[in-house]
């Protein structure tokens, strides 16, 4: 069908409401599913002629970023299996070829142990189960060695960084999200392997931060992993800490793993009786201190929007919902949502929108879990204020202000590998990916259940 047809049935399909009251009109979800596969090619052809074989893209200046003095391919990788699923194969070819002709992590580089390990080993575990290709198993098994060393710490708790020749680590304030969001990926590995080091060695790690909870089941912000001694206590479900308890139930059901659970258990019950806050109906997640439970701030921001889908995933779609509601009014306010706002003093504290998933990930999860037509409503909300937006001559941007809507020069990888991949399963449900099958690393990249036994 072209463009124009399609842009013309797609204003008739939808009408777009600029606050939280959804259209009562029905979203043509294949219609959807054809732009939002759009944006993603425009991307990584945007990608391919301005960054191709370097870290990111740069879509304003026209030019690439690279994380370190060599690149790692960290959009390729990041990017592949949202190919996959969308069914770009001869995309997915291409970033086959460029992956096995340059990618080699035998570097005098120093990397952040959590960001490789979501980002990439995640990225190549997923490739390799859905592509089924060797070669992505041998970069998986060669690159969690590299990063084994992170975990000879006196607590086994991991240091932040690691250099992938020497093996020599730095960093022993570390905090509760690169921690503990390691065990899927090294738990993939385990059993791609046959060998339980890898699951034992971030499993050790992820109950010595557990035990460190406070005894109202909440972790702080920072601690020294040589020591055990918390740096930081204040407690909250953002940036630092999120993933840590988004990890452990994804642990609890992947490999069945009961202290996984009952860790979860006690965090959660601390988190909804001294983190969850109500304002004028609406639910919100704050900032409080660890030991006390005392509220220290009312924020809430872009990356706590994950927490719907974590609620979702645990069977409390209540809450889950009331949460999403809030994470969708936080959007709406500015036609796109902050990186932090003060809830309480509706106030935005950070301007910036980095094309984050989570708001659009926990919608995903809601749609999937409850079939309520108004997440595709969403669904089509965060699209129209992506296209609106966040849309760079070629390729997507950052914006520096929700505010001003000004952009600014960054298109990062997990735009490609998260933001678009949640975006398009909301629309692209029927055939695509059986929600039940996989567990998502926190990078979007789906382990298949059936590879984990
Ligand atoms: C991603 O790298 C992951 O989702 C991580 O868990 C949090 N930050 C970004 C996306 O916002």
């Amino acid at each position: 069908m072209n463009k124009k047809i399609i842009s013309f049935m797609l204003l008739f399909t939808v009408v777009i409401s600029s606050t939280n009251i959804f259209s009562q009109t029905e979203i043509n979800k294949k219609l959807y599913a054809e732009k939002v596969k759009s944006a993603f090619l425009d991307s990584w052809n945007a990608y391919k002629k301005y960054a191709w074989g370097h870290d990111a893209l740069k879509p304003l200046s026209k030019t690439y970023h690279n994380w370190h003095e060599v690149s790692l391919l960290m959009t390729p990788v990041d990017a592949f299996d949202t190919m996959i699923l969308m069914g770009l194969t001869s995309e997915a070819e291409e970033a086959k070829e460029l992956i096995f002709n340059n990618l080699s992590f035998d570097h005098d580089l120093e990397v952040q142990n959590f960001e490789i390990t979501i980002r990439l080993l995640g990225g190549l575990i997923s490739a390799y189960m859905w592509d089924g290709d060797e070669r992505f198993r041998s970069l998986v098994i060669d690159l969690a060695d590299r990063l084994l060393p992170v975990f000879d710490s006196p607590t086994g708790m991991p240091y932040t960084f690691v250099n992938l020749k020497t093996g020599k680590t730095r960093g022993e304030i570390n905090n509760p999200a690169e921690i503990g969001t390691l065990i899927l990926e090294f738990g993939a590995v385990s059993k791609l392997t046959g060998d339980p080091k890898y699951y034992e060695k971030v499993r050790k790690g992820m109950l010595e931060l557990a035990k460190r909870s406070s005894s109202k089941g909440l972790v702080g912000t920072t601690i020294n992993v040589e020591t055990g001694e918390w740096i930081n206590t204040d407690s909250h479900i953002s940036g630092m800490i999120d993933s840590y308890y988004e990890y452990l139930l994804k642990a609890a059901i992947l490999f069945d793993d009961v202290e996984m659970m009952n860790a979860f258990n006690k965090s959660i019950e601390g988190i909804n009786k001294y983190l969850a806050d109500e304002v004028d109906g609406r639910l919100w997640y704050s900032h409080v201190n660890m030991e006390t439970g005392e509220r220290l701030r009312t924020q809430f921001g872009a990356l706590d929007a994950f927490f719907p889908a974590v609620l979702a995933l645990s069977g409390d779609v209540e809450r889950a919902a009331a949460l999403q509601e809030s994470c969708i009014w936080m959007w709406n306010l500015h036609g796109i949502e902050p990186e932090q706002y003060d809830y309480a003093a509706d106030k935005v504290l950070s301007e910036a929108y980095y094309l984050r998933p989570e708001n659009i990930e926990s919608a995903y999860y809601l749609y999937q879990i409850t079939n309520d037509e108004k997440y595709l409503q969403m669904g089509a909300v965060y699209y129209e204020s992506l296209i609106k937006y966040c849309k760079a001559d070629e390729g997507f941007a950052h914006l520096e202000s929700v505010i001003t809507k000004k952009q600014s020069d960054n298109m990062e990888s997990f735009f490609l590998a998260e933001t678009l991949k949640y975006l398009y399963l909301i629309f692209a449900t029927e055939g695509t990916l059986d929600f039940n099958s996989v567990i998502f690393n926190t990078e979007a990249h789906p382990f298949k259940k059936s590879m984990m036994k």
